[in-house]
């Protein structure tokens, strides 16, 4: 059987566009061996004592895993010498993260989540990493976080690794989505999922519905839509992980709806959870490219400027016709 491997998959795009110098190529490259490093550590994190908190908490002020702090190193360590980036930004680390002087320097923007769904770390649930590129505003110099701050409809790249029964990346370069499995016995991501393609419609919705006394009574009124079976939506299941990225990959192939909305009553997560550079700008990129939707509620998710590297945003990301039948009820309180 002839089988992609995900570099020849990226040499072919990269002969497809006019702008390819290869240091794009080189860049996800890069990004592929920082996630099979963790993803090696994360299959064997029972054994090797690589479970549990650090006893740090980062700047979201959440409890830092080890295998979160171990997943942040190795992405910094291996990206800040690929030569390409001219700067980071990590879900762990309070500001840009510069390239060390001894390296070169170009001039794309890696943003990350180095180990999402870290709360499930310890009992082998699905966790992922999500990435996003940019590249920089400005010319030469140290960036700035200015160079950092832009719309999701700026990113380059945009895709996630998960980590879950197997481990997969899938991507979107502006080109459709499409999904690599990693082959433990050749060390290789194959292409699996070529050009894929969200339901228009689907009846999973994915929401932490214990939360319900903290929403407003629009969000009520969306999830209690979802729940009726006379509703458009169709008479939903409800599915919750608790790992954006495991939840969004089910959504992305069984269609339906995650949603992380602003907690209206609980003043420490006024806008939900979710980062708007790390994790919401790059999983709006992919779903987009699949044919599907993500908005907070109000705005498309990729027209959002951020204001700071760590803004949260309420989230609502799925097949398009349940987006849009949750943002029409949405609408009606406003
Ligand atoms: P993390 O990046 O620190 O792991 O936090 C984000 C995670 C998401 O993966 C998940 O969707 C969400 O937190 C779950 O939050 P909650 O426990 O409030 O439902
Ligand atoms: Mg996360």
């Amino acid at each position: 059987m002839r089988q992609v491997t995900v570099t020849e998959h990226l040499l072919v795009h990269q002969k497809e566009s006019p702008m390819a110098t290869g240091r794009f190529t080189r860049l996800l490259n890069e990004l592929i061996l920082a996630a099979k490093i963790i993803s090696r550590e994360v299959n064997k994190a029972g054994l090797v004592n690589a479970l549990g908190a650090t006893g740090d908490v980062n700047v979201q002020g959440e409890q830092v895993q080890r295998l979160d702090e171990f997943a942040n190193k190795v992405l910094i360590h291996r990206m800040e010498r690929a030569g390409i980036l001219c700067a980071m930004v990590s879900e762990e680390n309070a500001d840009v993260i510069p390239i060390p002087s001894q390296f070169a320097i170009g001039d794309y923007i890696l943003v990350f989540d180095p180990l999402d769904g870290s709360s499930n770390i310890d009992v082998n649930v699905s966790i992922g990493t999500i990435f996003s590129i940019y590249r920089r505003r400005s010319g030469g110099g140290d960036p700035c976080v200015e160079d950092v701050l832009q719309r999701g409809t700026e990113q380059v790249a945009a895709g996630y690794f998960l980590y879950g029964s197997s481990t997969m990346l899938v991507y979107t370069t502006g080109r459709g989505v499409h999904g690599f499995t990693l082959d433990p016995s050749v060390g290789e991501f194959l292409l699996s999922h070529p050009d894929i393609e969200i339901p228009r419609m689907g009846k999973v919705y994915s929401v932490n519905e214990a939360y319900w006394p903290h929403w407003d009574e629009q969000t009520r009124a969306v999830v209690t839509a979802l729940k009726d079976p006379d509703n458009a939506f169709g008479g939903a299941s409800l599915r919750y992980i608790g790992s954006l990225v495991a939840d969004f990959h089910r959504t992305l192939f069984y269609g339906g709806m995650f949603l992380y909305p602003k907690d209206y009553r609980n003043p420490k997560k006024p806008k939900g959870k979710l980062r708007l550079l790390c994790e919401a700008a790059p999983l709006a990129m992919v779903v987009e490219q699949a044919g599907g939707m993500a908005t907070d509620g109000v705005r498309r998710i990729l027209d959002i400027e951020p204001e700071e590297l760590h803004d949260r945003v309420p989230l609502f990301i799925g097949s398009k016709r349940n987006v849009v039948l949750a943002q029409q009820i949405l609408d009606q309180g406003t």
